[in-house]
C-alpha cells in the first residue's frame, strides 16, 4: 500500500482547559490499515446507548418528531469530567444504527475500544444520528438532498442539546451560546451523503464545531455534486461563509479525506483544490500560515463504509490523541 505522509495536529493539554485557543500543527504521521488487534473485543470495552430527542418534522410542518442517536460511551465515563464529541453521519440509505448500534460490536465501536484502551486516544463521546425520519422510506439521492441541509440545525437546536445535556462535554449549557463557547471540544464528520453534511455543518455551524471531517463527499452549496462541477464557486461559498463567521483561520480544521478509486474523489478533488487558492482563510500544509485545511486521498481507497472507518482510525487519535 501507498503510504502518504501528513502532518497532523492537536490540541495541547492548555487548549483543553481554556477554549478557543488554536489548534496546533504536528510533526507527520503514516496514514495505515486498522491493524488486526485494533478488530478484537476489548477488555475495557466502551457502551453504546441511545439518546433520544425531539426535533420538528421535515415531513409534516408544525409536527414535533421523535429521533435517537446512537452514542459511544468510553469505558470508565465519569459524569464529573467533560468529554469531547464527534457526531458522525452515514452515507444515503443509512441509519443511526450503522456504525454504532445498542448492545453491538460494530466495526466503529471496536476501533474505538482499542484506540481508547491502548491510550491512542482519549476517551471521548461519539454520536452518529440520522438526518432521515426514523420512519424514512426513501432513500433516493434527492431525497437525502433535501434533509442534509436542514440536518445542522436540527444538530444545534435539538440534537447536540439532548446529547450534552445527558452526557458530560465541555458545554457548560446547551444553548446555541453555550455550544459556541465549547466548540473547541465539538467535531462533525460524516461519510458520504454525511460527508455533504458535513460541509452543510461547516457552513451553518462553524460557530458552534471546530473540526471537520468529511469523508468522501463533496460540498453541495452550489448544488449536487457541485464540488466537482463548480468547485470554484463551492470554495468560494466555502471561504467567504468562513470569513462571515469570524471565527479565526487557526480556530477551526478541515479534514477531508477519501480515496483515489472511491466515486466521489472526481467532486472532491476540484473542490480541494479550488480552496487551496483562497490562501486568506485556507491554510494548506506548507502555505506558510498553521495549517488549517488537509486533503488527503488513500491509494486504490474506495467507496464504502470499512474504508470511512480507517480514516478515522487513522484521524481521531491526531486530534484527540493522549
Ligand atoms: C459525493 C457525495 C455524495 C458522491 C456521492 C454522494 C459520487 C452520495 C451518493 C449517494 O448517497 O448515493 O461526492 O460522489
Amino acid at each position: 500500500m501507498h503510504i502518504q505522509i501528513i502532518r497532523p495536529f492537536m490540541y495541547t493539554q492548555s487548549d483543553c482547559a481554556s477554549s478557543g485557543s488554536g489548534i496546533h500543527v504536528l510533526p507527520p504521521v503514516e496514514l495505515c490499515e486498522i491493524p488486526e488487534d485494533f478488530l478484537k473485543k476489548s477488555e475495557k470495552p466502551g457502551s453504546v446507548q441511545r439518546v433520544p430527542y425531539k426535533t420538528p418534522s421535515v415531513d409534516h410542518p408544525g409536527e414535533i418528531e421523535d429521533k435517537y442517536a446512537s452514542i459511544y460511551i468510553p469505558f470508565g465515563y465519569d459524569s464529573s469530567k467533560k468529554y469531547d464529541i464527534l457526531y458522525f453521519i452515514h452515507g444515503g440509505g443509512g441509519n443511526a444504527d450503522l456504525f454504532l448500534k445498542k448492545g453491538s460490536d460494530t466495526l466503529l465501536k471496536l476501533v474505538l475500544d482499542n484506540l481508547i484502551a491502548s491510550e491512542k486516544l482519549r476517551p471521548m463521546l461519539v454520536v452518529t444520528p440520522t438526518f432521515y425520519p426514523m420512519d424514512n422510506t426513501d432513500n433516493s439521492v434527492p431525497r437525502s438532498e433535501k434533509l442534509v441541509p436542514l440536518f445542522p440545525r436540527e444538530l444545534v437546536e435539538n440534537l447536540a442539546p439532548a446529547v450534552e445535556s445527558a452526557w458530560s462535554t465541555y458545554a457548560s449549557s446547551v444553548d446555541r451560546d453555550g455550544l459556541a463557547a465549547s466548540r473547541m471540544h465539538r467535531a462533525i464528520g460524516g461519510f458520504s451523503m454525511g460527508s455533504v453534511t458535513t460541509w452543510y455543518a461547516f457552513a451553518q455551524a462553524l460557530d458552534c464545531i471546530s473540526v471537520f471531517i468529511p469523508i468522501s463527499g463533496d460540498c453541495w452549496e452550489e448544488g449536487q455534486l457541485g464540488g466537482g462541477s463548480k468547485p470554484t464557486e463551492t470554495a468560494r461559498d466555502l471561504a467567504e461563509l468562513a470569513e462571515r463567521s469570524g471565527i479565526a483561520p487557526e480556530d477551526f480544521f478541515v479534514y477531508a479525506i477519501t480515496g483515489t478509486e472511491d466515486i466521489a474523489y472526481p467532486n472532491l478533488k476540484p473542490q480541494m483544490d479550488a480552496m487551496r487558492k483562497h490562501g486568506g482563510i485556507f491554510h494548506f500544509a506548507g502555505c506558510g500560515a498553521p495549517e488549517n485545511v488537509r486533503f488527503q486521498a488513500k491509494e486504490h481507497g474506495i467507496h464504502n463504509n470499512e474504508h470511512a472507518v480507517e480514516y478515522l482510525y487513522n484521524i481521531l487519535p491526531l486530534i484527540w490523541g493522549k
